[in-house]
């Protein structure tokens, strides 16, 4: 006979590279008739996160939002760390308001989804109301062996010793770990790294935005038991397809370029360089002669970030991009800017969801990791060969200036690299098959909503 309509809640975390995914998430739960209820925490860190919601919630009419209000701050969480983590720490503390929201539903859930930094919080909630709850981890497969190991391999005082051994995997080198996780004292990421990766495995399943022919032998690790021998299902979903819901933007520059002769420069929507790297970097992008459109971002909050490009850069380099390249400051819709036929690579700092992106249009990479599971997610990159690394660049924390001629040079192998673009391409083309009709990821999704249907 018929059966149900699932209804599920999805809540998302601070920052667009977690409010994101979940926005792909929802569409394509939509798209498969499920009923989808998401959850906003009010307010949003950055102004790219309510308007890309509201954006979000026009273009999808039949998605209903539900409030989650921030309880106001108390002097008891330092104001000090990353806005984003003490944003994280502010949702977790108003999570007891979640019982009634979810409770008052209609038609009751299904099924709860919620973001890996809220699993040690959100889970007792969940339990308590009988409801299977599931992660959805916004990075890569290998990154959530490091979530879920991370707490077993704490010496005295909370210090990591040695590189991560994955049981079942090679090591994760100590250099490629967040560096909050090495701190001895305890730091807003160490501790959900610790809380969440424990809680999780008490999760009725793990969603990850990644799929088969990627990552098959860590989703392989993890279903078998080698990795944690109690470990929830994980489920590949990606990698979630972009849903065009963003206003377009006219970029008559990139229109006017030749096919494949640009290359597009971001690091993601929480990452600021220093002033004197990012002048650096931009007398790298002239040098290398090669075209570029390069995203600015001068502070990690975008509601601060209020600086003019020639204040950033000075005049001096602006008139030197201008001849080669077009540099802009305002949100641009990344998205669709890989989707280019012009664009023809990605100096990226290899946040998961640009990845995704480029993976997405077969867009080849030029990794620089600058902070969190970026240098793992790089590492990834350059296994399946979607790109290079120069890992001498080390993290993009000021620590060390990357000098313009060697940017210059990488950014202009990987321009001139055709074999990588070939491969950027096939990669594109097992990404898309894998959210196909029979494509494996399709078919784990699928399967998950069936059980969510009896
Ligand atoms: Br900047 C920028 N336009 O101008 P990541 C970013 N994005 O559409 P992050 C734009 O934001 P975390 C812009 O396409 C991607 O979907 C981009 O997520 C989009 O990195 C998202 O790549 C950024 O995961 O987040 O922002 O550093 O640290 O959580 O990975």
């Amino acid at each position: 006979g018929d059966l149900r309509v699932p209804h599920v809640a999805l809540l998302p975390s601070a920052g667009m590279g977690h409010l994101t995914p979940f926005l792909r998430l929802a569409a394509l739960l939509a798209s498969h008739n499920v009923c989808v209820t998401f959850i906003t925490p009010n307010p949003t860190v950055s102004l790219a996160e309510s308007q890309s919601l509201s954006n979000f919630l026009m273009a999808f009419p039949q998605i209903t939002r539900k409030q989650l209000h921030l309880l106001p701050l108390d002097e008891s969480c330092p104001n000090s760390e990353d806005p984003f983590y003490y944003h994280f720490e502010l949702i977790r503390r108003s999570s007891h308001m979640l019982s009634p929201l979810l409770s008052s539903l209609s038609p009751p859930l299904s099924a709860m989804i919620t973001d890996m930094s809220f699993a040690s919080t959100v889970l007792p909630v969940t339990d308590s109301l009988g409801l299977p709850n599931y992660i959805f981890f916004t990075s890569s497969a290998k990154m959530l062996t490091l979530y879920v190991s991370f707490h077993t391999m704490l010496g005295p005082n909370h210090t990591i010793k040695d590189d991560l051994q994955v049981p079942g995997l090679g090591p994760i080198p100590k250099s490629r770990m967040p560096p909050p996780l090495l701190q001895e004292s305890n730091n807003l990421l160490k501790t959900f790294f610790i809380e969440n990766g424990k809680k999780m495995t008490e999760s009725s399943g793990i969603l990850v935005n990644t799929y088969e022919s990627i990552e098959s032998e860590t989703l392989a690790a993890l279903n078998e038991g080698k990795v944690l021998r109690k470990l929830p299902s994980v489920i590949s979903i990606g990698p979630l397809a972009p849903c065009f819901f963003e206003t377009s933007q006219q970029l008559q520059w990139l229109d006017d370029q030749a096919t494949g002769s640009v290359l597009y420069v971001s690091f993601g929507s929480r990452t600021a360089m220093s002033r004197e790297q990012i002048r650096e970097l931009g007398d790298g992008l002239v040098r290398s002669g090669c075209r570029f459109l390069w995203a600015v971002k001068d502070k990690k909050v975008d509601i601060e970030d209020d600086e003019k490009l020639t204040e950033v850069l000075g005049e001096e380099l602006l008139e030197r991009v201008k001849i080669n390249g077009l540099a802009v400051k305002n949100w641009l819709n990344q998205e669709e800017i890989l989707s280019h036929p012009a664009i023809g690579g990605f100096l990226s700092h290899c946040g998961w969801n640009s990845l995704s992106e480029a993976l997405w249009d077969g867009v080849c990479i030029l990794a620089w990791p600058q902070h969190g599971d970026q240098k793992v997610n790089a590492d990834l990159v350059e296994r399946i060969g979607l790109g290079t690394w120069d890992k001498s660049w080390g993290w993009g924390d000021g620590e060390m200036l990357v000098k313009a001629e060697d940017i210059a040079q990488r950014v202009s192998e990987i321009m001139g690299n055709d074999l990588l673009k070939l491969q950027a391409l096939h990669i594109r083309d097992k990404a898309r098959r894998a959210v196909g009709d029979c494509g494996s990821s399709t078919k784990s999704l699928t399967a998950l909503i069936d059980t969510w249907k009896k």
